[in-house]
């Protein structure tokens, strides 16, 4: 039977490579994002694949993240996957010297924007005992580095609520996992850095993860068999060995 996927924040980076990838392989796709002209382009493409019908809604706003989704037509009413990838990190500061509209946005949205797409979606996983629910977390929800004190709290976070959601809905059969990467080449940096020239050295001297490599780890989770969840994973470039510790040329 076709599946349906809703993936957050798929107008770039991880979200639009695991929308392609799903594509590929005749998923049908709920495509959220703020950008509503990327989301319209990204659909015309897909549609190509599969069906394809584009939600543009804020995940910090409650009423609207719950409208949309309440709102979505019968033919993609049913939810069989929930990738939460919308997030970002904000800044790069210490922790005396962070701002506090940086701590909003990560919180707001990395955690609990998080929540609120969730909660929007489980009762009726809950109501059908079926679903597959993957977080994307971070290397940085396993480790904290030096400045990512709120981001590494943020993915920490969704960590923690990968694991309670995945006690939670274990009576209801519903798969929970969290995916981990590392260093992964998007609009990542140019959000964290807010389009300063430091954003384009990030990924300079070594070949960091593409954002097609963790969309392809992605479909590997969610086709595997029903007895398999696979519940965490973290994925590094080979260049990378923990948060600080990357092999450059230079
Ligand atoms: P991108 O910046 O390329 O993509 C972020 C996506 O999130 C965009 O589609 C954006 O859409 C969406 N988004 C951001 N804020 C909101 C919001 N308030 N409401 C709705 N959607 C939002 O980054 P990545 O693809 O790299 O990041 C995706 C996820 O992967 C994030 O959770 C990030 O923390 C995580 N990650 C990234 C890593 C990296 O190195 N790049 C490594 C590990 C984890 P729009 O702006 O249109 O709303
Ligand atoms: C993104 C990876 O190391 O920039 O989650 O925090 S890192």
């Amino acid at each position: 039977m076709t599946k349906t996927a809703l993936i957050t924040g798929a107008t770039s980076g991880i979200g639009h490579a695991t929308a392609h990838e799903f594509a590929k392989h005749g998923i049908k796709l709920i495509l959220c994002g703020r950008r509503l002209e990327r989301l319209h382009t990204i659909q015309k493409d897909l549609e190509k694949l599969t069906d394809v019908h584009i939600l543009n809604f804020d995940v910090r706003d409650k009423e609207a993240t719950f409208k949309a989704i309440e709102t979505l037509p019968e033919t993609f009413k049913t939810i069989d996957i929930l990738i939460n990838n919308a997030g970002n990190a904000h800044g790069l500061d210490p922790i005396n010297e962070g701002s506090i509209d940086d701590w909003d946005a990560m919180m707001d949205i990395n955690v609990k924007g998080l929540l609120y797409v969730s909660k929007a979606v489980i009762p009726q996983m809950t109501e059908r005992q079926s679903g597959h629910i993957i977080n994307i977390g971070s290397s940085a929800g396993k480790e904290v580095y030096p400045k990512g004190n709120v981001y590494c709290g943020s993915k920490h976070a969704v960590l923690a609520i990968t694991e309670g959601m995945r006690i939670d809905l274990n009576p209801f059969g519903i798969k929970v996992g969290a995916i981990n990467p590392g260093l992964v080449e998007t609009e990542f940096s140019q959000v964290r850095f807010k389009g300063a020239e430091i954003a384009d050295s990030v990924y300079k001297g070594f070949k960091a993860l593409q954002a097609e490599d963790v969309a392809e780890v992605i479909y590997f989770v969610v086709s595997r068999p029903l007895h398999v969840n696979i519940a965490d994973m973290l994925i590094f470039p080979t260049a990378q060995a923990n948060s600080v510790t990357v092999k450059k040329t230079f």
